[in-house]
């Protein structure tokens, strides 16, 4: 009878354990899917993957234009799917989307899964100006490249141009009292005829200064009364075609960040800067003002002076609009990083970016005979950075994105380094490298 009592008792036990447990088959708790990459990418469509979850019955998709899932594409905010991929379709081209997935049993549902991004096709035959709609993609021009392929190039995929030497100071104003337009009016003329925007690259630059001007015969006061002539000549002449002008180019010393001891900084101390940037204003109360230097994402020392400069213009009420940076880099530096940071000292002030003269240098050890695969590869994915970090930026802080060059043996880096480099977006035949992909890659939202 004891064993009897005990059996049945033994028997309600497991009873009991038998329904608690499927009490608990009935809010299972589910692990989130592990999301996987899409597959099948095209331009309007991919397929989402991820790895199916146990005691999953079916799962539910989000897809969005945006990381924080804000903007849902139609159709797919919860879409329930029985499967662990499903096509996503109807989407846009040179686009970025995001997915994130869920498992499902009866009512329980688990946590989301890590957000995955991926960016549809970009059309075949798309070109760099075509992507870039908010800011200026910008090349360089001198008057005697402005025809056949330079002219076919620069107008397909380029918005905005800058004169590579032809519009300093040595050039329009050779000798005192004497000024010549030929060259600068041919690029405005140039530029007004095409419809690019230009910027005006450099009234006041130590390095491309007349001689007559580094040996300026007359007092100090002579001297800034002939530069402040020369700025508002040279801003009103071109005042109404020209919508920026680099006002002040390199016054500050690499490492140290004290002032250059340029005829400039001779002549007048450091309020040559902000007096140049006065004069331009007063002769063009529209257009933008651009202080330019080089090195900025590198030396931390020469921005802190660059900055500390700028904020004296800004409290003093001087007109500044913009800051460029010269993005004369390399495949393997300066780091994404150092770039962001640097960036946002721009942005801390709520000026205009300017990713200025940018070309990348693919062998800076001359260690390379020719542009090996791997290389062209590296350079594009270093290409692609900073049109990413462009893109991403506020629109209101977008100005332009200026590529130092067209063709990589026209590039001034392989006669100033003296040795082989690729650093541009076109090869000597003027076809389109990895890095020019990079770009175009880079470009998209
Ligand atoms: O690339 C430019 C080269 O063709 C000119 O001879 C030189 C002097 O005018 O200027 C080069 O461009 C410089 C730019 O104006 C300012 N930052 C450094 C660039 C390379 O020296």
């Amino acid at each position: 009878m004891a064993l009897f009592k005990n059996i049945i008792g033994l028997i309600f036990l497991l009873l009991m354990q038998v329904s608690c447990s499927s009490d608990d088959n009935a809010t299972p708790s589910l692990s989130a899917p592990l999301a996987l990459n899409p597959s099948d990418i095209t331009q309007n469509s991919f397929v989402a993957n991820w790895a199916g979850v146990k005691d999953a019955q079916s799962y539910v998709l989000d897809v969005s234009s945006d990381i924080d899932f804000t903007s849902f594409v139609e159709g797919y905010q919860a879409l329930s799917v029985n499967g662990i991929y499903t096509v996503v379709d109807n989407l846009s081209p040179s686009t970025s989307y995001y997915y994130r997935v869920r498992a499902v049993n009866g009512t329980a549902e688990s946590s989301n899964s890590m957000v995955i991004s991926l960016t549809t096709e970009i059309p075949d035959g798309s070109v760099l100006k075509e992507l870039t709609q908010d800011f200026f993609i910008g090349t360089i021009v001198q008057s005697n490249r402005m025809t056949g392929m330079h002219h076919e190039v620069i107008n397909r995929e380029f918005s905005s141009i800058t004169a590579e030497y032809e519009m300093k100071m040595n050039i329009m104003y050779p000798s005192e009292g004497v000024y010549d337009w030929t060259a600068s009016d041919a690029i405005v003329n140039y530029a007004v005829e095409n419809k690019l925007n230009i910027h005006g690259h450099a009234l006041v630059w130590h390095n491309a200064t007349p001689n007559w001007v580094e040996n300026f015969s007359g007092t100090d006061a002579e001297f800034e009364t002939m530069l402040e002539e020369y700025v508002k000549t040279v801003v009103t002449r071109y005042k109404g075609k020209i919508t920026s002008w680099d006002v002040v180019n390199e016054a500050f010393n690499d490492g140290s960040g004290t002032y250059r001891n340029s005829v400039f900084y001779q002549r007048m101390g450091a309020s040559f800067i902000s007096k140049c940037f006065q004069w331009a204003r007063e002769a063009d109360p529209d257009v933008l003002l651009f202080y330019n230097d080089y090195n900025m994402c590198s030396d931390q020392t020469k921005r802190d002076a660059v900055f500390s400069m700028v904020d004296d213009l800004i409290s003093n009420s001087v007109a500044i609009d913009g800051v460029g940076y010269q993005m004369h880099i390399a495949y393997n530096w300066p780091a994404k990083k150092d770039i962001q940071d640097a960036t946002q000292d721009i942005l801390d002030r709520n000026l205009k970016v300017h990713y200025a003269e940018l070309d990348i240098r693919a062998n800076p050890n001359n260690d390379q005979s020719t542009l090996t695969d791997a290389r062209s590869l590296e350079l594009k994915t270093k290409y692609k950075e900073i049109a990413e970090l462009y893109t991403a930026l506020p629109t209101v802080n977008k100005y332009a994105l200026t590529i130092w060059g067209l063709k990589d043996n026209e590039s001034w880096l392989l006669d100033f380094h003296g040795h082989i480099d690729w650093p541009l977006l076109y090869n000597n035949n003027f076809e389109e490298k990895d890095a020019y992909y990079g770009v175009l890659e880079g470009l998209v939202k």
